[in-house]
């Protein structure tokens, strides 16, 4: 890798023309610099952590899991890849995946490509030339005819607006920039803020070293057990046998997983037969609990049906009646904000060590130098845990100065809501791709499936301009607007518009209130964009 870890001054900045300029080395960035390759084009991705991984490279905090199954949550586009790597177990931990990511780059030798600490802060489109110039922190100047943000859906952590947060004299770590070396908490009281799945997964985690945490709650969570397992090895076998078939087969599907689909709805069967398959898919484990029944996502008295068992649940596990109707959420439907997956999340409650403190009726007024002070009560801390979430979907481009056609920015472009044909172009930034940008399934499906397909099919874009002796592509303002309304017509047949979540930018203090993904479902969305190539690149204009 040309950066090193030694520090600011170990390299000369890069002056380089190039075919493209990849952002960011997660799953996105790794798999298109491989294609890119593929084509016979020179590419150079950049990276602002001092390793690959994305995502998986920052979030490492203890408890930090995938809640997609591994055999699903990896690359297809590789047979020896798939059948050579072997997961540890059900769902993989966060150094599984990110071992799993240097793998898959030193196995292509992806790193001679990368260079790393190093954060792109401009793309600006020339439109003598037809070029993007990308300029670096490290102050490279990178000349290329394609511009490529694999930038990440969750990658701009955010952190709260605490008055006083700067006085507070311990420890602060934020789960979305977690130290490499892991902090001890043995004896030390924490105190963590955010209960979404990132601190639903590091509260228990931290309850067995701490001698006391402080869970503070604005909004409560639903979550389903994750019923984690080591790897079953007749089942991976049996799944490597037919690796390229289950594949294609979850290409397939709404959220491109082999979950267990059903097409009943909820209020179709009797309430015993719904309470047994409820309890089935609880016992099972993972998001596939909401696709107990067809209309879960749809229909708010089916939904109901399924918060209702799960704040039995939380009845049941919690002990103290008090605490339990804290933890239950009432104020959105069941999935309309991503569920979280959890490992005795609910009974780490039920510890002497760890206590539930509801700043949604009492909120944090301030930190002071040694701890938190709500208008009830201080506490008193030696460290402060922040899982408050991420500017999601569009936060990491929004922080790149990235400019096209005629000087305008996409911050101007965007101030309303993004706007983007099928979430991979948008009209006036011509050859800029964005991968899993808003408007495509992304995280409302497996992220890995979804970056393939988005990976391939620019690929595929980009190879059809040069064997037809073509410069450029753009997409049509006509067809992005089309774009647009699709998207938010299907997410407003669904219950995903009421609920106050990242997926509606409604976490980020004015950010514009649109749902970021496309809730038409990955084999719907591959198709449509399968159709469009079918169509000589509908809605594009591609010139020479
Ligand atoms: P989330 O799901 O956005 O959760 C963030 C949590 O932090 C959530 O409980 C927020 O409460 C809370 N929060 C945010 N700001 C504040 C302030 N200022 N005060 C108190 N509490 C606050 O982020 P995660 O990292 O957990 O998960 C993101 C995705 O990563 C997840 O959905 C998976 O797809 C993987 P709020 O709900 O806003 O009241």
């Amino acid at each position: 890798m040309v950066a090193s870890e030694s520090g600011e001054d170990a390299r000369r900045p890069i002056v380089r023309s190039l075919d493209a300029v990849i952002v960011g080395a997660g799953f996105a960035g790794l798999y298109m610099l491989h294609r890119m390759r593929g084509l016979g084009l020179s590419a150079l991705l950049v990276e602002a952590g001092s390793g690959v991984g994305g995502t998986w490279f920052w979030n490492r905090y203890p408890g930090a899991r995938c809640d997609v199954d591994s055999l699903e949550y990896s690359f297809s586009f590789s047979e020896e890849l798939q059948q050579q790597w072997t997961w540890s177990e059900r769902f993989a931990t966060q150094p599984e995946i990110l071992k799993y990511l240097n793998h898959v780059a030193d196995r292509f030798d992806l790193s001679r490509d990368i260079i790393l600490e190093t954060r792109a802060v401009a793309a600006i489109y020339d439109d003598a030339s037809g070029r993007w110039q990308v300029r670096t922190d490290r102050g490279d100047r990178l000349d290329a005819r394609y511009c490529i943000m694999a930038t990440g859906c969750l990658s701009e952590a955010r952190t709260p607006d605490i008055p006083g947060l700067a006085s507070f004299g311990g420890e602060v770590y934020a789960t979305g920039q977690w130290p490499h070396a892991h902090p001890d908490f043995t004896g030390k009281r924490v105190a963590v803020i955010g209960t979404g799945s990132s601190g639903i997964q590091v509260v228990p985690m931290l309850a067995r070293q701490a001698s006391h945490v402080f869970v503070m709650q604005r909004t409560p969570n639903f979550s389903i057990p994750a019923r984690n397992a080591p790897t079953d090895a007749a089942r991976e076998r049996a799944w490597k046998a037919t690796y390229a078939q289950k594949r294609q087969a979850a290409r397939e599907t709404t959220a491109g997983i082999l979950y267990d689909y059903n097409d009943t709805n909820a209020l179709s069967v009797s309430e015993t037969q719904r309470t047994q398959d409820f309890e089935a898919r609880w016992s099972k484990g993972g998001v596939n609990f909401i696709r107990t029944y067809c209309d879960i996502m749809l229909d708010k008295n089916a939904n109901d049906t399924a918060a209702d068992f799960v704040r039995a649940k939380i009845r049941e596990i919690v002990r103290d009646p008090k605490t339990a109707a804290t933890l239950s959420p009432h104020d959105h439907p069941i999935g309309a904000k991503r569920i979280c997956v959890d490992s005795d999340y609910f009974a780490t409650f039920n510890r002497d060590n760890v206590t539930l403190v509801d700043i949604r009726s009492t909120p944090i007024l301030a930190a002071t130098k040694t701890g938190l002070k709500t208008a009830q009560a201080s506490y008193e801390i030696d460290a402060l845990v922040l899982a408050t979430g991420f500017d999601a979907v569009t936060g990491a481009l929004a922080k790149i100065d990235i400019r096209g056609r005629a000087g305008v920015t996409l911050a101007q472009k965007w101030a309303q809501g993004p706007r983007s044909y099928l979430g991979l172009m948008s009209a006036g930034f011509p050859n800029f791709f964005t991968i899993t940008g808003p408007g495509s399934p992304s995280i409302l499906t497996n992220v890995v499936v979804s970056i393939e397909q988005h990976v391939a099919w620019i690929a595929d874009a980009i190879a059809h301009l040069h064997a037809n002796g073509l410069a450029c592509m753009e997409a049509k303002a006509e067809a992005e607007d089309a774009w647009a309304e699709h998207v938010s017509e299907v997410a407003s047949r669904t219950l995903f518009v009421q609920a106050n979540s990242w997926y509606m930018g409604a976490n980020i203090p004015g950010k514009p209130r649109i749902f970021l993904p496309y809730a038409g479902g990955f084999n719907a969305y591959r198709l449509k964009c399968e159709e469009i190539v079918a169509r000589g690149y509908a809605g594009f204009t591609l010139r020479a």
